[in-house]
């Protein structure tokens, strides 16, 4: 009677929804047969004219006693058997030598899947059509709960034990997977988006090793220095001995740290570790205006191992590794060309780390918010105004020192050598539909 599920995706899924509306169907009828019999018998026998009128007094009906008994169990066992029929379908371990079989991690706040050759991914997986896809679940923290709604599986994620869930999608298409127990603070973040493609496409992105083979050849403080760009840690330390947002890297190693609250340490491998992970717990003395953003969750140990051994060669003696090429570093493989400006826009916006400095939503971060900024008339540091046009952010972006907002620090790195002009004006696109 009433259709209000998701795209149903698997083989499993019409089952699921056949039972789940003939329950719906079955519950709303008996809601209207009763209730609607009950307010019926309510106005017929109503006190009318200030006189009662006499019911006769019925002592039992033995056919009514045994319709509602028999029937509503009739109804029961009914819903009971296929319940248990399909759920056997969605449970039972198939056999089937052309499954494909998933290892699924649940951390706060990620879902990491492992292929059989080893590919491994963060936050999307990609499964064949038509074939059977086991993905087996555990958690390295706390418990999650992997739900798969185009699917119509839904199974908890335990931290020391394994779990699974089995489906053979029908239907090529992108699909969403969320954790649906209650997790921690970012636990509404914890998406992945599954994507099922053609056999052919599966074997080309399954085989396709390309990224992390590139990353796993290289030596720890090659990564480390990929990682100082890629991560936008160049953005607040400089290899060169200035000061920038943060600290310079070089010549940090091993050095006696001095923090805020007069504590000391040195600068060795646990200290930068934990510096990476939880940046707020020792700051480094005149260096508390602006907080170090936490990449706990988005750099893996073997990543931290690679920027110790960066830092640790960041000794003076030799010169400081260049950014990679300007063209392998703006598209990191992704295909911008086909993107609209302002997808382009919002691109540049939350990769090349405006996002850790200006907000959408008007708050002030260490830049000003872009919420409203485009058309804004404003004040700069030397008394002068100016409005937000074309002209005056392409200058914001390249050379941001010839002109400091008033209020803010002249803090914001020059965009000159990493952002073409395509870049530019997708990102001016994107500020224009950010209205106030
Ligand atoms: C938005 C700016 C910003 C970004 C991006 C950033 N940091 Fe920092 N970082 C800081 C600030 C500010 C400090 C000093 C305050 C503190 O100790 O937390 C700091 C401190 C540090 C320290 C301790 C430095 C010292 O002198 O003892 C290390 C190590 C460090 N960051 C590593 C990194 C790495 C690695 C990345 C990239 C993955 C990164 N940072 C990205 C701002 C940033
Ligand atoms: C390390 C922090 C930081 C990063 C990263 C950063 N900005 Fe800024 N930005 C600032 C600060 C601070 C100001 C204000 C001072 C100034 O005018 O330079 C500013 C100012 C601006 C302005 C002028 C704002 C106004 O109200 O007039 C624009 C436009 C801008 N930034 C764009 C960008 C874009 C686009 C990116 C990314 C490609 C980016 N910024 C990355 C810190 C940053
Ligand atoms: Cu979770």
């Amino acid at each position: 009677m009433f259709r209000y599920l998701p795209e149903q995706a698997s083989e499993v899924a019409p089952k699921v929804d056949w039972l789940h509306h003939w329950i719906t169907d079955l519950s709303v009828f008996f809601t209207v047969a009763i209730c609607g019999a009950m307010l019926y018998f309510a106005v017929r026998y109503r006190k009318r004219d200030g006189v009662d009128h006499e019911t006769p007094r019925i002592e039992g009906n033995n056919f009514l006693e045994i319709v509602w008994t028999v029937v509503p169990t009739i109804i029961c066992v009914f819903v009971a058997y296929y319940g248990v029929v399909i759920y056997r379908d969605m449970v039972e371990v198939s056999e089937d030598p052309d499954q494909v079989v998933i290892n699924g991690r649940g951390r706060q706040w990620a879902w990491d899947f492992q292929y059989q050759n080893g590919k491994v991914t963060t936050n999307e997986f990609v499964v064949p059509v038509n074939r059977p896809i086991r993905v087996v679940l555990t958690s390295t923290d706390v418990l999650h709960s992997f739900f798969l709604p185009a699917m119509r599986v839904k199974k908890d994620v335990v931290p020391g034990m394994y779990t699974y869930v089995s489906f053979t999608p029908v239907k090529e298409g992108e699909y969403h997977t969320f954790c649906t127990e209650y997790c921690g603070k970012d636990h509404s973040y914890m998406l992945a988006s599954l994507k099922v493609v053609s056999q052919a496409e599966y074997d080309r992105w399954v085989n396709d090793r390309s990224a992390e083979l590139m990353k796993a050849s290289m030596s720890p403080a090659k990564l480390g220095a990929k990682l100082y760009y890629e991560k936008g840690c160049n953005a607040c330390h400089s290899l060169d001995g200035s000061k920038v947002v943060g600290p310079t890297f070089l010549k940090l190693f091993g050095t006696e740290r001095v923090f805020s609250d007069g504590s000391k340490a040195t600068a060795d491998e646990n200290y930068i570790k934990n510096s990476i992970l939880n940046p707020q717990s020792q700051i480094v003395e005149g260096y508390d205006a602006i907080p170090m953003p936490s990449f706990d969750g988005q750099i893996n140990d073997n990543e931290i191992t690679g920027i110790i051994e960066f830092l640790r060669g960041l000794d003076g003696s030799a010169p400081a590794p260049e950014q990679p090429e300007a063209d392998e570093e703006k598209g990191q493989g992704e295909d911008l060309s086909a993107l609209s400006p302002v997808e382009r826009g919002k691109w540049v916006y939350e990769n090349k780390l405006c996002i850790t400095c200006h907000s959408l939503d008007g708050s002030k971060l260490v830049g000003p918010s872009f919420k409203g900024l485009y058309g804004r008339e404003g004040e700069l540091n030397d008394g002068s105004t100016y409005v937000a046009n074309d002209e005056y952010i392409q200058k914001s972006i390249m050379d941001p020192a010839s002109q400091i907002v008033k209020g803010y620090q002249p803090l914001m790195p020059p965009y000159a050598q990493q952002l073409g002009d395509e870049d530019v004006q997708g990102v001016i696109e994107y500020l224009k539909t950010l209205k106030e």
